[in-house]
């Protein structure tokens, strides 16, 4: 080979003068430093970064919140997780901190629509929302799979003080309460049926155009009137439905997929309804896909305050804000109602990573100052400082309410945390939110910094049952004043419904400019097959066993067989103030595990699902009562016993 002679460069030992050497070498050197720091901008996915970077290195660092250090050790970055376009890494002081921005494009109205029958995210639906990458960890499913195995079904089960479908399924031995039990059982097979004919795997049934609705709420997932359905199916005695519908979570329930989802939704649908499945059948199936699931959620919550963002990417992990919500807050209704599903998903795998999650949320809501005692409905993830002074018991805040005093009853009365802050919020929503009407109807106001609207919405129509239900452990003097309370606002709904001409009740009715629990905007005036005030009739019933309440429950039979029956499935409609309906064309999933599952229960004997060892999540799936003290006894004797 003859290398041409350069100028300046002599034949010997490539020739170079000293210091063109060593211009040479700085330049070289600087190459490779910049080609190896590269290296570090370069996605998880690249090949070269995973060659030349230890396993540590390539670790994300994530934004933590307290509890994160813990968390850290129980997760790992998901494989082959690019940065998604367009969102730029940006490097902390330390290098460590590796945090992207980018914004999304506007939701679909259709999308808008969801949320508002979701019913957590029912006002200022302005669009696009802003998105924060969170670092994406993970549970390690290997790290708990061993342990997982620790939990009994067969011991679970003897801790129960009674079997949960009762001694005959909850047969009334009233002849006209079976028959309309039966009744009901029949408006599930159908709406089942159609649906299993016409939208098998989609989402939800559209009854009119005979199709499947699957929606962007979650994330990609399918299936959700069947999630949805197992439980109600399978207290029914609808048996080979519900085969058909494990079936399907068997062989087509997909979880790998890569859409974005409401942490909300996804939790209380489906982690609800698979956790409940798995707790009355003992089926394996639903205990394993319920904590792939739930390992998917957990990087919701990588957020300076440990407050989960209200959407993630189920495949990512990457999550961000609602874009109408304020100043990319997250909703109470939504990171509130999170404590009873995770709480069993630590039960169920050993692992304690989610009771964390949640106890995190109730620490930083316990410590922060509350205006007047109230709850405001938006939260800053990243400052954990409420961002507006709205306060409502009806969407946007409902559940969080309803989760308090569950997660005391669900922990067997111990957790005094949860019991405290329920009964000094209740003080609040009594002292500040609670009026009574010219007529006398007791009803629920909603709070926007000082100033009362008064509206209530069908959703915080709930709040009969919950205050119902949380009656007995409150102070010996105000028992008998919350038991009234509920029975008042359970009224109060009721009248919602009488006062219109299809007797089924509006999304949200005054009390104001001569209005009486009835819906003055023509924007209110939808019923979408909603479950709130059923779910009060029901609590009221096995609370009061006044007949009342079973009469109200088949009045709303009645009328929903008149206006929402279709000929393909159930409908909601959009004016409950005509008879001559227009129908919305949606099968809510909603309508298949609460409205139907509390009428159910309704005009069955108390002891189907007793509440002396269910709680109901708010999706009306049952979760059983966790008996600590019992459950350690019994693993206590069976070790006796095998040694
Ligand atoms: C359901 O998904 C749940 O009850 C939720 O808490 C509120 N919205 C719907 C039913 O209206």
């Amino acid at each position: 080979m003859v290398f041409r002679k350069l100028p300046g460069v002599s034949a010997s030992g490539m020739g170079l003068r000293l210091s063109q050497k060593f211009v040479f070498l700085l330049f070289l050197s600087g190459l490779v430093t910049l080609c190896f720091g590269a290296l570090f901008f370069l996605p998880d996915s690249v090949r070269l970064k995973r060659i030349f970077l230890s396993k540590t290195e390539t670790q994300p660092v994530t934004v933590g919140s307290g509890s994160e250090n813990d968390a850290r050790e129980h997760l790992k970055r998901p494989k082959d997780q690019d940065h998604p376009r367009g969102m730029a890494s940006v490097k902390g002081e330390t290098s460590t901190k590796l945090k992207s921005l980018s914004r999304k494009p506007s939701v679909s109205h259709e999308a808008t629509e969801e949320r508002l029958a979701g019913g957590k995210a029912q006002e200022d639906l302005t669009l696009p929302r802003s998105k924060t990458e969170s670092a994406s960890e993970k549970a390690t499913s290997a790290d708990h799979a061993a342990s997982s195995d620790t939990f009994s079904y067969v011991k679970f089960k003897r801790c129960l003080l009674k079997p949960p479908l009762g001694s005959d399924g909850g047969k009334p031995s009233d002849p006209q309460t079976n028959e309309r039990r039966e009744k009901v059982k029949e408006m599930m097979k159908f709406a089942w049926d159609n649906y299993k004919q016409y939208a098998w795997g989609k989402n939800e049934l559209r009854p009119l155009t005979k199709n499947g609705h699957i929606g962007n709420m979650f994330g990609g997932l399918r299936g959700a009137s069947i999630i949805d359905s197992l439980d109600t199916l399978y207290i029914m005695g609808l048996m080979d439905e519900y085969k058909d519908a494990k079936e399907w979570v068997q062989t087509n329930l997909d979880l790998n997929s890569n859409g974005e989802a409401s942490l909300f939704e996804v939790n209380i649908r489906y982690v609800g309804g698979l956790l409940s499945a798995y707790y009355l059948t003992g089926e394996e199936l639903f205990k394993s896909k319920v904590l792939e699931l739930g390992e998917k959620l957990l990087p919701a919550f990588n957020t300076p305050t440990g407050i989960p963002r209200g959407v993630i990417n189920l495949g990512s992990g990457t999550s961000w804000s609602w874009g109408w919500a304020s100043a990319g807050s997250s909703i109470l209704a939504e990171f509130g109602t999170l404590h009873l599903e995770f709480v069993h998903l630590t039960e169920l795998s050993n692992n304690p990573i989610y009771t964390e999650k949640v106890m995190n949320i109730r620490k930083l809501l316990n410590k922060i100052e509350k205006p007047h005692g109230l709850y405001p409905n938006f939260l800053s993830p990243v400052s954990g400082n409420w961002v507006q002074h709205h306060v409502s018991i009806g969407g946007l805040g409902d559940s969080f309410y309803e989760y308090l005093i569950k997660s005391y009853l669900m922990s067997d009365k111990t957790d005094d945390d949860a019991k405290k802050m329920y009964y000094s919020a209740l003080e609040a929503i009594e002292a500040n939110l609670v009026q009574k009407s010219p007529g006398g109807l007791t009803y629920m106001a909603e709070w926007r910094g000082g100033i009362l609207d008064h509206k209530m919405g069908h959703l915080a129509c709930f709040s009969g049952g919950m205050i119902g239900i949380g009656a007995d452990d409150g102070a010996a003097e105000k028992r008998q004043h919350y038991l009234d309370l509920a029975a008042e606002i359970t009224h109060t709904c009721h009248e919602s419904y009488t006062r219109s001409a299809t007797k089924l009740g509006p999304e949200a009715f005054r009390f104001d400019s001569g209005a009486e629990a009835t819906a003055t905007r023509l924007s209110d005036r939808y019923y979408i097959l909603r479950p709130e005030v059923i779910e009060s009739y029901m609590y009221m019933w096995r609370l009061t066993h006044d007949p009342k309440y079973r009469e109200w429950g088949w009045e709303a039979v009645e009328a929903l067989e008149q206006h929402c029956r279709v000929e393909f499935g159930f409908s909601g409609i959009r004016d409950v103030y005509t008879m001559t309906v227009s129908h919305d064309n949606m099968q809510q999933s909603f309508f298949l595990s609460e409205t139907l599952k509390y009428l159910y229960l309704l005009f069955s004997d108390d002891d189907l699902l007793p509440l002396e060892d269910w709680v109901f999540n708010t999706e009306a799936h049952p979760l059983p009562i966790i008996r600590k003290s019992c459950l350690q006894d019994e693993a206590t004797q069976d070790k006796t016993v095998s040694e």
